[in-house]
């Protein structure tokens, strides 16, 4: 094995904002056929519903079926794969389960409404989404823990009905997903994949019916087909590869933080992995033990490919020039490998999921922690969230007003109708105004 080339940044250096930039520029090839094939997928499956469904499935997923009922899966097959789980294995999975649930339940919004002096009433009322489609990839990036990650905080919410797309290449299911479908409360599942799936959960055929939402990852033909039905249907986020960042005072093993870097990196190819320190021997130290561990890894060739394409060291002053990197970097994952990460984490203001102290490996984050693993990527923790039960659940605002409430309101109301020139506006205020 040759050396694995890492580029190395300092932030001393005059083009360092530059040099990162570079680093961090990730844009997703999504080229005008696939938009293209994508968008007359989307129209067949409107025009002509479960007939297309069943022969876009035979020709993408070479799985043949005589009529489109034969697309839903029994429900009695997920419990079978669930039941036929090795007890280590089920256990495991059961318990991911649980503290998922657990810190779920805590994120849980809850209807409120205050009262004002002359009996006027306002409040916010929350209610679960009504039917949620979850795309669950097949094949080799099929995740179980994904399925969890997706169908548990939809349950707490309280969605109804959670339906399943997954494709079944040549009939094939992972049974590893169906039993994680099993232990988290998904409804119905369809053997369904690609754009043609996204494009039934989202208008809905005579089989398949329509969802109101549609979270999960997918291929670049998932993720285009998510982009062009969202407004008819609201989607969780489109993901971009994943990233660690890990920020290390130098005084951990290198060989954790190595391993830590591996675990983002062998995800695939564009995946991001970063380690920032104010120490430069500890840069050597981790290269020496990324040199060593790599041959032994079971994807060495994808790692290598995604440290050696977009992966970094950086060379910092000190822990705050740190923070102030990874600010900027904005990760899905930020590990604080150094000895108080409780002051560190203070100064860290953009970051999907924050994994404190030398201990905390991502990996027990991408599990079973009990945090989501649904995160922003590609710096989008400037502005947005972990997946959680609140997408999930939708807010009505309430406004009951008194007589006396609207006495009041009516006169305000009636004078900013006017300034707008909307004449019904007012009158509508002033109906209710008490004549004295
Ligand atoms: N790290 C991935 C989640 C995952 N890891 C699933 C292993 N399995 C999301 O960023
Ligand atoms: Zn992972």
């Amino acid at each position: 094995m040759t050396e694995v080339k890492i580029k190395r940044l300092y932030t001393a250096d005059a083009d360092f904002a530059s040099q990162l930039d570079r680093l961090l520029a990730w844009s997703e090839s999504e080229d005008a056929d696939i938009h293209q094939r994508v968008t007359e997928i989307i129209g067949r499956i409107r025009r002509e519903g479960d007939s297309a469904l069943v022969e876009l499935t035979a020709r993408f997923d070479h799985f043949v079926v005589d009529t489109a009922a034969a697309l839903e899966l029994p429900r009695d097959v997920l419990e079978s794969a669930w039941q036929a789980l090795p007890a280590e294995q089920a256990k495991a999975l059961r318990e991911a389960a649980e503290r998922i649930r657990a810190y779920a339940e805590r994120q849980k919004l809850d209807s409120w409404d205050y009262r004002e002096a002359d009996g006027t009433l306002l409040g916010q009322k929350i209610t679960p989404l009504d039917r949620v489609g979850l795309y669950v990839p097949g094949g080799k990036a099929a995740y179980p823990s994904s399925v969890l990650m997706n169908a548990v905080p939809a349950k707490v919410a309280g969605v109804p009905e959670l339906i399943m797309a997954v494709p079944a290449p040549r009939g094939e299911l992972n049974a590893l997903v169906l039993a994680a479908a099993y232990i988290s409360g998904v409804d119905r599942v369809f053997r369904i994949g690609g754009a043609q799936a996204v494009a039934a959960l989202a208008y809905g055929t005579e089989m398949v019916p329509r969802v109101d939402k549609i979270v999960g990852p997918g291929n670049i033909y998932v993720a285009t087909a998510k982009k062009l039905v969202f407004g008819q249907v609201g989607i969780d986020m489109v993901a971009g590869p994943s990233e660690i960042l890990v920020i290390s005072d130098g005084r951990t093993e290198p060989d954790w933080i190595a391993m830590d870097l591996f675990s983002q990196a062998e995800h695939d190819e564009d995946a991001q992995a970063i380690l920032i320190s104010p120490d430069a021997a500890h840069l050597e130290a981790v290269q020496a033990s990324i040199e060593r561990l790599l041959p032994g890894m079971e994807r060495a060739e994808v790692i290598r490919t995604s440290l050696e394409r977009r992966g970094g060291m950086i060379l910092v002053d000190d822990l705050a020039q740190a923070a102030a990197v990874a600010n900027r970097i904005a990760p899905e994952h930020l590990e604080l490998s150094v000895e108080s990460p409780e002051i560190l984490v203070r100064s860290i203001r953009n970051a999907g999921a924050i994994f404190m102290g030398r201990y905390t490996a991502e990996a027990l984050g991408d599990y079973c922690a009990g945090p989501n693993h649904v995160l922003p990527t590609s710096g989008t923790a400037r502005f947005s969230s972990p997946l959680g039960v609140y997408d999930f659940q939708k807010r009505s605002s309430l406004i009951y007003c008194s007589p006396d409430g609207a006495d009041q309101l009516g006169r305000t109301a009636s004078l900013l109708a006017w300034g707008e020139g909307l004449g019904a506006h007012a009158r509508s205020a002033e109906y209710r105004i008490r004549h004295r």
